[in-house]
């Protein structure tokens, strides 16, 4: 894993009757909380992205790339589209649109996701955002394990035939699974032929300290309720790899006093439930032992400051 970015695509036709190389980046959009990360980390097989039960968990682009012989398919999970409320919404919540409306641009496919037969307003901004949009674009209906009455589907799927021209409507399950190889069968059809973008051993174009930083965030958002998840944020201070450990120290950022002790528990107990199960993460994700020191701090306003969050990493460039 590292932090470059991908070389230019130089578009070099195929020199033999081998089958052509394919690649192309594939959008993966919608609103909060409806499995976009669930999916991406279905598909490449391993949890990259973090996923919570509360919406707005996603707050960055995160690339995940996908390799099998001669097609590389570079899927971008996004954070959720949603509707900005002038009193309640903070400058990381148009940061995180931005980062979704900007991940539509220059790709192959987009594969579209709702929740069940839940349509909401939010749906329809999505909707309304992809008519600029001239790639093909996929309708995925998640979560179908959860819904009881089966018969629902197929008229309601109909029903979504008639609001775009999709590519495809495909009913599936992120959780387990269901259906998800037709997914990305749909979503090679529409890959160019084209060099790959990444080595064939890389997976993602964030850093490990990045990933570290979000795996406490989502022990955060997991084990905490009310607003103290969308006003913590996470740095990361240290990351130093020796031969057999590595040792981690992040810091985790709250808005008000009260967050702090939140965050901290009674006797320290919340932040060593955080910091054992983010470590566990860490261990399984960089395969090494790790040390991980957490420490909370109080930084007034940084979830609608600019310049605060461009240095926080909340940076479109
Ligand atoms: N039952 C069921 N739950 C699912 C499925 N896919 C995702 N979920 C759950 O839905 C919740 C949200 O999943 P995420 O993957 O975090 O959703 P997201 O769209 O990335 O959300 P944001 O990042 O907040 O926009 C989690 O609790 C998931 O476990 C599915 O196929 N079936
Ligand atoms: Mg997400």
């Amino acid at each position: 894993m590292s932090d470059q970015t991908p070389p230019t695509n130089d578009q070099t036709p195929p020199t033999s009757q081998e089958e052509a190389l394919r690649c192309g980046f594939v959008a993966i959009v919608g609103r909060p909380n409806v499995g976009k990360s669930t999916l991406m980390n279905r598909i490449l097989g391993q949890k990259l992205s973090i996923t919570s039960r509360r919406p707005q968990t996603t707050r960055h682009q995160v690339l995940g790339v996908k390799t099998e012989d001669h097609r590389q398919t570079v899927y971008i999970d996004t954070p959720g589209m949603h509707i900005m409320h002038k009193d309640r919404n903070r400058a990381i919540n148009q940061f995180m649109n931005q980062a979704a409306t900007q991940a539509l641009r220059d790709v192959s496919a987009v594969i579209f996701i709702v929740d069940r037969t839940k349509w909401t307003a939010e749906d329809d901004v999505v909707l309304k955002r992809l008519s600029s949009v001239t790639a093909p674009v996929i309708l995925v209906v998640n979560k179908v394990d959860w819904i009881e009455d089966k018969s629902t589907l197929l008229p309601w799927l109909e029903e979504l035939g008639t609001r775009r021209d999709f590519a495809a409507i495909l009913p599936i399950s992120a959780r387990h699974g269901t259906q998800v190889d037709q997914l990305e069968d749909e979503v090679e059809r529409f890959l160019p032929e084209s060099e790959h973008f990444f080595p064939e051993d890389q997976i993602t174009n964030r850093s490990s300290r990045f990933i570290a930083s979000e795996l406490v965030r989502e022990k955060v958002m997991r084990q905490l309720g009310d607003e103290l998840p969308y006003q913590m944020t996470v740095e990361i201070e240290e990351f130093r790899t020796e031969p057999n450990i590595i040792h981690i120290s992040a810091l985790m950022l709250v808005e008000r006093d009260g967050q702090k002790k939140i965050l901290i528990g009674e006797k320290g107990d919340r932040i060593k439930q955080i910091g054992r199960e983010a470590r566990l993460d860490m261990e399984k994700m960089f395969d090494s032992k790790v040390m991980l020191k957490l420490w909370v701090k109080v930084k007034r306003g940084w979830s609608d400051d600019q310049r605060a969050l461009k240095s926080l990493g909340y940076n479109l460039d």
